[in-house]
């Protein structure tokens, strides 16, 4: 297996997508059907589904909390928290996961693109995001307890705007000119924007480009390197620093 060197000189942003988690039993989107009970999943993640049919959507997501609740990382998950550990301010990881695997796996220096799945936020009011690991029980909406509005997972869903923050902070590293840039694509399809194109960006800035996937992506030819495997087995054996 070819081997990523990272010397002193070298800034590494790792994009880490479902693959990455799926070693430790949470399932992917595309690996099956793309369905969950016979519905497609942009009907339960998309701001429409949730207009039409509030609980439906709370149901997916108090079954998918109850799923991911007894995860722990695994060893991909913790190759990368030791990168951050090495590197320090030379390192970015940017996940479209929301199962906070990452973060209790180690990392600090994250950025969580799509959400988090144990917090909530209002629809109504401008209360922060909080912290909120209950499944609700079926047939059930919870409401604000400030302003009375439906409150609803603080999750990104499809159509809805990342947050400008966290593009910028991606966007402000994968341009900094001060290091040799490598950029790493971990167990995503490629298939969901704007992730998806982070690649050509970083090439745009000259980084040099991994690919690690089970099998190809939609982007594959988008890396300079593909390493195809799981990433539990190819991640602790994959960099080395100098
Ligand atoms: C392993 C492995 C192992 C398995 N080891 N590998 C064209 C261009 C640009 C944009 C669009 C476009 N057409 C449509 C859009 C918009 C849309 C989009 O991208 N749609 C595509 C489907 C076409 N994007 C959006 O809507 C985004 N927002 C946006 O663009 O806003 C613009 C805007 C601006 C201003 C105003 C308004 C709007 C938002 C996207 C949000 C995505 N959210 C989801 C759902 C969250 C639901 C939830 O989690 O509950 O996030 S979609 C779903 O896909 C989830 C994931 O984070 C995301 C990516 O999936 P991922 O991680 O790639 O997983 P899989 O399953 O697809 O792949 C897993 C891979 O791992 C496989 O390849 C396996 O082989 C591999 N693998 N085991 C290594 N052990
Ligand atoms: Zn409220």
């Amino acid at each position: 297996m070819e081997t990523l060197r990272i010397d002193g000189n070298t800034r590494l942003l790792v994009m880490t997508g479902a693959g990455v988690s799926a070693e430790s039993g949470i399932p992917t989107f595309r690996g099956s059907d793309g369905l969950w009970e016979n519905h497609p999943v942009e009907q339960v993640a998309s701001p429409e589904g949730f207009h039409a049919d509030p609980a439906l959507v709370w149901r997916f997501y108090s079954q998918r909390r109850t799923g991911a609740r007894p995860c722990v990382p695994n060893p991909g998950h913790l190759a990368i928290a030791e990168w951050e550990q090495m590197l320090g301010d030379r390192f970015l990881l940017a996940t479209q996961n929301v199962d906070g695997l990452h973060r209790l796996a180690g990392n600090q220096r994250l950025v969580e693109l799509h959400g988090n799945l144990f917090t909530t936020r209002c629809t109504r009011c401008e209360r922060p995001p909080f912290e909120d690991r209950l499944a609700y029980p079926e047939g059930t909406v919870p409401l604000c307890g400030q302003c009375g509005g439906r409150l609803r997972p603080n999750i990104v869903w499809f159509g809805e705007p990342l947050d400008s923050r966290d593009l910028l902070q991606v966007g402000d590293f994968l341009r900094r000119d001060d290091t040799r840039l490598v950029f790493m694509a971990v167990g995503t399809s490629g298939a969901v924007w704007p992730a998806a194109g982070f690649v050509d960006t970083a090439r745009k800035s000259g980084g040099e480009t991994w690919l690690v996937n089970a099998e190809p992506a939609e982007n594959t030819g988008r890396f300079h390197h593909f390493i195809q495997g799981r990433s539990g087995e190819v991640l602790p054996k994959l960099v080395t620093f100098e």
